[in-house]
């Protein structure tokens, strides 16, 4: 029978529902090394967390992430709150020696996440292993066309075309909640949603962007001000507050490899919910996911004969596929949810056998010298004036 692991999660809105949701699930449906115990939940307001630990399946509430850190009842810890807190709570956690799980993007700066990735190799060291939750990594579609590109079945890749559109803040009138100020969320669409299109392009090439060349810009420049920036709240009278992050993000990169890329983030999509979507082209064939239409993977084997080649629809919904045969019978499908089960799965394996799982810090890190580079390139304004 397997062991039990004690997890302790800090945070507990949307992304702490989506960990409890894969702490509560995983072991129901994959054969895990370490079975988890959802020990501790972490939130300032004593009431607000009790209440959440109720509703999500916590066993106690800390209002202090300090003694859940310190607790012996956890052996995890899992950050599930905005960037401002992810350094600050995961080198106490690596310190007290407790596996990390992180939410993505790793930090708010390139300052702290090298510090996190410098802790967590340390901690390594000692047997203490964390993760940087990139969760998109886990759709199995993604996880299929990651081994379709490292088979070979693309070829010599030349472009990578990722996209991440979004449409919650169109309205002007929307309140001015934490992941709209930069001192929280280090910065707006470019942190939240580009973060994920440039791990998972770097993921699914298996290679670095080495180079950028971007513009962002922050098309609604005040918004009403909310009695409490944690979440989409109504909105508290006439009163505005400044947005100091980004609403869209748009670059074109060099990947070490020698690829293009080509990436969006923007929160301005008017009618694109969740389009997270991303096409590589390569010598010998392409690739086409779309979230929004999260288990079906687009193929073009450019091998083939030309009068029967083209995209072709995969269902990624198949027991030979990753993830998918611990769920459903064939064709039925998955969810976002899933990929959050998946990722702690992967996590729990990797310190079942001991070795170190992916997405590291160091990852995380890499990440943020992303957003970074695309940041100082927006900031310098090298766009050509038409004459
Ligand atoms: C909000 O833009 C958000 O919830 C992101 O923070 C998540 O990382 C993404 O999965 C969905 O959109």
């Amino acid at each position: 029978m397997a062991g039990q692991i004690g997890v302790g999660m800090v945070g507990y809105a949307f992304m702490g529902a989506a960990h409890s949701q894969a702490w509560r699930t995983v072991h129901h449906a994959f054969d895990v090394p370490l079975t988890p115990r959802m020990a501790v939940l972490c939130g300032r307001d004593a009431a607000a967390a009790s209440a959440a630990a109720e509703k999500l399946g916590w066993a106690s509430v800390e209002t202090d992430w300090k003694r859940l850190v310190e607790s012996d009842e956890v052996g995890l810890v899992d950050i599930c709150t905005p960037g401002d807190t992810h350094a600050e709570i995961a080198l106490a956690a690596l310190a007290a020696g407790k596996h990390v799980l992180c939410e993505k993007p790793l930090a708010n700066t390139v300052a702290e996440a090298a510090a996190m990735a410098a802790a967590a190799e340390e901690a390594a060291a000692r047997g203490v292993r964390s993760m940087v939750a990139f969760n998109y990594r886990r759709v199995p579609a993604l996880a299929f066309a990651r081994s379709l590109v490292a088979d070979g079945r693309l070829g010599e890749l030349r472009h990578v075309r990722a996209q991440y559109l979004q449409d919650w803040i169109v309205d002007p009138e929307f309140p001015l909640v934490w992941r709209l100020q930069k001192e929280r969320a280090g910065s707006g669409a470019l942190g939240d949603i580009g973060a994920h299109i440039v791990d998972l392009a770097q993921f699914l090439t298996g290679s670095r962007i080495s180079g950028v060349s971007a513009v962002t810009e922050t098309f609604v420049r005040e918004r009403p001000l909310v009695a409490s920036s944690s979440g989409p709240a109504a909105s508290s009278g006439s009163a505005r507050g400044e947005v100091t992050v980004d609403d869209a993000a748009l670059f074109t990169a060099r990947f070490s490899s020698g690829a293009l890329g080509s990436f969006e983030a923007t929160r301005f999509a008017a009618g694109r919910k969740n389009s997270m979507r991303i096409e590589l082209n390569g010598s010998a064939g392409s690739l086409a996911f779309d979230f929004e239409a999260m288990n079906e993977l687009h193929f073009h084997d450019h091998t083939l004969d030309p009068s029967v080649a083209g995209f072709r629809r995969i269902l990624v919904t198949e027991p030979e596929h990753p993830y998918v045969g611990a769920w459903w019978p064939p064709g039925h499908g998955l969810g976002y949810e899933h990929t959050f089960t998946h990722e702690v799965r992967d996590f729990l394996v990797a310190l079942g056998s001991g070795t170190d799982p992916a997405p590291s810090f160091a990852d995380g890190l890499q990440v943020q010298r992303v957003l970074d580079a695309v940041e100082r390139s927006a900031a310098a304004d090298s766009v050509w004036t038409v004459v």
